[in-house]
């Protein structure tokens, strides 16, 4: 039997699932150190695909979109917030204190301020600066891997077993304004059912939600798949959906309840972070490609 707790990252997010598995050892839930745990790249200004210094859309906004699921199966989700830094917990406000799943963009900020959140710039003169400079030649071609600095979708199984899960992003770097991607959409960016598993997803938002990929890692694993087996038949659908799969990026990381967990990509240089043991690793995924 695995032993727990343990928390799991996209990318190598390891000061994120050093938060949460710290939070999981001393008894915290795992929704609670879900939350905590990415709200620090939420607010790392180096990682500019989530929250506080996340790049902007093409017209300079920085909107981001973010996630949660109880072990309960309960969610809460925010697209296209602007203007404030931890975008997981209005997601967690909504799913705790609305009779909704999903608030959006004015709405969404509307209800964040009467939560008590503050507004706030979160443009960064280095994400302007690098906005002005892609201005120049308007080329939109996602990066294939943005190693350490990226979306990070997070899985955490408590002392008791119970699962939850977080995603949060800015989405693609210089998307049209208004676009969401898969990060904030329940069964794609995340899905957790404590039954099961959970599963985030990372990398090109419109081929994930494509093919609902984070639910399609659970339903296999229900099915019997172990996380490692799961992942990697869902990349490999998005895979035959895609003639262009070369093009882009698309990675799965999962947790079952044995607390196995499994990681896979359509391309090299994918990693997870994991936090077990009181000990944070950086796991290399096998890739498609
Ligand atoms: C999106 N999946 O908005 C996110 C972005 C991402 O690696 O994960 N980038 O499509």
């Amino acid at each position: 039997k695995a032993s727990l707790p343990i928390a799991i990252a996209t990318w190598n997010f390891h000061e994120a699932t050093k938060k949460a598995g710290e939070l999981l050892t001393e008894g915290t839930s795992a929704l609670d150190a879900v939350e905590q745990g990415v709200m620090i790249e939420e607010s790392n200004l180096k990682n500019t695909t989530v929250g506080n210094g996340g790049a902007p859309d093409r017209d300079g906004n920085v909107t981001l979109d973010a996630c949660i699921m109880d072990p309960d199966g309960n969610a809460g989700s925010v697209v296209y917030l602007k203007n404030i830094e931890h975008p997981v917990s209005v997601a967690r406000k909504v799913m705790e204190q609305t009779p909704h799943v999903m608030l959006a963009g004015e709405g969404a900020l509307q209800f964040a301020i009467q939560q008590g959140f503050k507004k706030q710039d979160l443009l960064t003169d280095q994400s302007k600066e690098a906005w002005k400079e892609w201005l120049k030649e308007k080329e939109y071609k996602p990066i294939i891997n943005i190693e350490n600095h990226d979306t990070i979708g997070m899985l955490c199984m408590d002392k008791d077993g119970d699962i939850a899960g977080a995603c949060t992003t800015s989405g693609l770097a210089y998307k049209m304004n208004g676009r969401v991607g898969d990060s904030p959409i329940i069964g794609s960016g995340l899905f957790v059912d404590n039954e099961v598993g959970g599963a985030a997803a990372t990398g090109m938002g419109e081929a994930i939600m494509k093919s609902v990929g984070s639910f399609l890692v659970v339903e296999l694993m229900r099915n019997g798949r172990s996380p490692q087996q799961a992942c990697k038949e869902a990349v490999e659908r998005i895979v035959k959906k895609n003639a262009n799969h070369k093009d882009f990026q698309a990675c799965f990381i999962a947790i079952n309840k044995a607390g196995e967990v499994g990681g896979y990509a359509i391309h090299d240089g994918f990693s997870y972070a994991k936090y077990q043991d009181n000990q944070n690793k950086n796991v290399k995924c096998k890739s498609f490609l």
